[in-house]
């Protein structure tokens, strides 16, 4: 039998690229996107879908027969910190309807990511360790670690099948990140293909493990298909692409438009970006299931100009 995914938070940054590369891979009728919010130009099967709500939850699983969960629904680290509580009550709400879905309707495998958001000042700021000490400093990381022990308690007590990775700060132009401590790498790509300013909200040598879309993708799929027995992390393996600083970047995007400026008024932000690591080490997943990224930070900048550029010029035309 066929595998039909359900992907919840389709709308999202990465489950709007997440989507097309999943059809591509199960086949068109075998994706299922769903999101609390209806979708602007997307022509698949879509479910309006609260996933807080277990009942919904169940009704959309039986109705498609889905076999596989990508649960991409969250609420970001800025965004979090202005209502911690409704913050956590999503994100623990959503990961649990869905954990316990997996095991009520038997799901083959289920995908929840993490972040580095789970690191903290405790953490060590280079190469970060997969098991270093997580004490977070935003209601985001610290839902995000109690997630990740859930997925390994259902994995252990009930034999659930669910695999996660600790996200870096994802860089993409499919579609707007939202609330995010690292949102700046994307909001900065706009600015300059559309000859403006930018404000940046960190301080130019704030150095943060990020990741471009392409490679996030291809890690997601790689750790879905990777064999059962290859999986030896039941929390959430670490991930790295590049890391870079908001100057590097700057100058960085200057070589490929020399008139872009940028200035910087760094706000509540910056304190959180301090408290997480400049990079990471992904060791584990390099030996496990053979990760490798491919972008460096002058192939993401050019790759992203280039896309941004296809769609302004198809949103201009009449
Ligand atoms: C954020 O900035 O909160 C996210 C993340 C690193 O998980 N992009």
């Amino acid at each position: 039998m066929k595998d039909k995914i359900l992907v919840i938070g389709a709308n999202g940054q990465i489950g709007t690229a997440l989507i097309p590369f999943l059809e591509e891979i199960y086949g068109e009728g075998n994706v299922i996107a769903s999101d609390i919010n209806n979708p602007v130009n997307y022509t698949g099967v879509f479910e309006h879908l609260d996933a807080t709500k277990a009942d919904n939850l169940s009704a959309v699983i039986k109705k498609h027969d889905i076999t596989q969960i990508y649960h991409l629904a969250a609420i970001l680290s800025a965004r979090g910190e202005a209502d911690p509580v409704w913050a956590w009550n999503i994100n623990m709400q959503t990961s649990l309807s869905v954990l316990q879905a997996a095991r009520e309707h038997k799901l083959n495998k289920l995908f929840i990511p993490s972040s580095i958001a789970v690191f903290g000042p405790s953490s060590g700021k280079e190469m970060t360790q997969q098991n270093a000490c997580l004490e977070p400093s935003t209601v985001y990381g610290v839902s995000k670690v109690a997630t990740e022990n859930w997925c390994s308690y259902y994995y252990h007590k009930y034999g659930i099948d669910v695999r996660s990775l600790r996200y870096p700060g994802v860089v993409s132009h499919q579609s707007m990140p939202g609330g995010g401590t690292t949102d700046y790498a994307v909001d900065i790509f706009h600015k300059a293909i559309n000859g403006e300013k930018y404000t940046c909200y960190l301080k130019p040598d704030t150095a943060l493990p990020m990741i471009y879309i392409d490679d996030a993708l291809r890690a997601t799929i790689k750790l879905m298909e990777a064999p059962k027995k290859k999986i030896t992390v039941r929390t959430s393996y670490n991930l790295a692409g590049l890391s870079f600083t908001p100057d590097g970047l700057y100058q960085n995007i200057k070589n490929i438009t020399s008139s872009f400026e940028m200035e910087y008024q760094p706000d509540f932000r910056q304190a959180i970006a301090d408290s997480w690591p400049g990079s990471i080490d992904d060791s584990i997943a390099r030996n496990d299931w053979e990760w490798q990224p491919e972008f460096d930070l002058s192939r993401m900048s050019r790759d992203m100009f280039f896309h941004l550029a296809k769609h302004k010029a198809f949103a201009s035309q009449p």
